[in-house]
């Protein structure tokens, strides 16, 4: 395969040759938005969903971003063309820009806007057929009120921290709790149970990121006659689950058949969690 071809500010360059400066305040201080999206069939899947989310962000943090959503929506189209990629990953990423030594924004020029288009790393196939293992880790999600974690930051470090306790425990992914001692989300990935036959997911008010694959896994379950409630959960539900799966642009839909040492309902992918991941795989394909 030949090189990715790295959109930057309306230039096209060589992975090799895509860079920022190291006075950008992206790097210095995690100061910028990003969006992680996926194509199907050399289409990009929920891409409005995406742009609204990323301009949102983007306006969280008061970054404008140098132009509009129809001409990213553009870019983002033509930079997949030009890298011929059917299916893949899209990284867009907004950065504050380059600027002096100090977090004052205002000291900061010429915000980089970045298209990178590339492949996507897959969870073993085995861990979408079996079911994978998570913990509960020790590291809570962002307090809503001193960073939302519905902004999709270029600082991670809160999930990355969540992320080393769970490969520490010796599982893939860490389940997160809030402030509040409530279930919230993974570290990039939204959670959802099942208990008799209802679908059931922490809300946005548990400080969670509005997971754009989380809003169709709620979509088709409706459609197909599926209850869905959205509300506070607590690690007892989750042992107590009968079906438990994650979703997420990377991860698409996953089953968990473990938590914290204790076997979720049967300890094998149950058949709602099924249902609804051959369901996302039609729409990806549709939409
Ligand atoms: N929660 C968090 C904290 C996330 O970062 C999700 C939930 C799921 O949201 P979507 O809209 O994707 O359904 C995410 C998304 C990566 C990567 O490279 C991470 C995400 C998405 C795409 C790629 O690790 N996180």
């Amino acid at each position: 395969m030949s090189s990715p071809k790295v959109w930057i500010n309306g230039k096209l360059f060589d992975k090799a040759d895509a860079k920022v400066s190291v006075y950008d305040h992206g790097l210095l201080y995690g100061d910028g938005v990003f969006e992680g999206l996926r194509i199907y069939g050399g289409k990009v899947f929920r891409l409005r969903e995406h742009i609204d989310r990323l301009y949102e962000s983007a306006r969280a943090i008061k970054l404008e971003i140098p132009l509009s959503k129809e001409e990213l929506i553009a870019a983002v189209g033509s930079t997949v063309q030009v890298n011929a990629k059917s299916q893949g990953y899209v990284r867009l990423v907004v950065t504050r820009g380059a600027g002096s030594l100090g977090l004052d924004p205002r000291k900061t020029s010429d915000p980089q806007v970045i298209i990178i288009v590339d492949d996507i790393s897959l969870y073993p196939p085995e861990l979408y057929e079996h079911g994978m293992d998570i913990v509960t880790v020790a590291t809570i999600r962002n307090h809503p009120d001193a960073l939302s974690p519905r902004i999709k930051s270029l600082n991670y470090l809160n999930n990355i921290l969540a992320k080393i306790e769970a490969i520490q425990a010796g599982c893939l992914e860490a389940l997160m709790l809030n402030h509040k001692g409530e279930i919230a989300e993974c570290t990039g990935d939204n959670i959802f149970l099942v208990k008799r036959g209802v679908l059931k997911t922490p809300s946005l008010e548990a400080g969670i990121l509005e997971g754009i694959t989380r809003n169709s896994v709620i979509e088709l379950a409706r459609a197909a006659g599926i209850p869905v409630v959205e509300g506070p959960l607590t690690r007892h539900d989750v042992y107590t689950a009968d079906e438990c799966f994650l979703t997420g642009t990377a991860a698409e839909v996953i089953p968990v058949v473990k938590c914290d040492g204790r076997p979720i309902g049967l300890g094998k992918p149950g058949p709602i969690t099924r249902q609804l991941r051959e369901r996302f795989h039609a729409l990806v394909l549709a939409d």
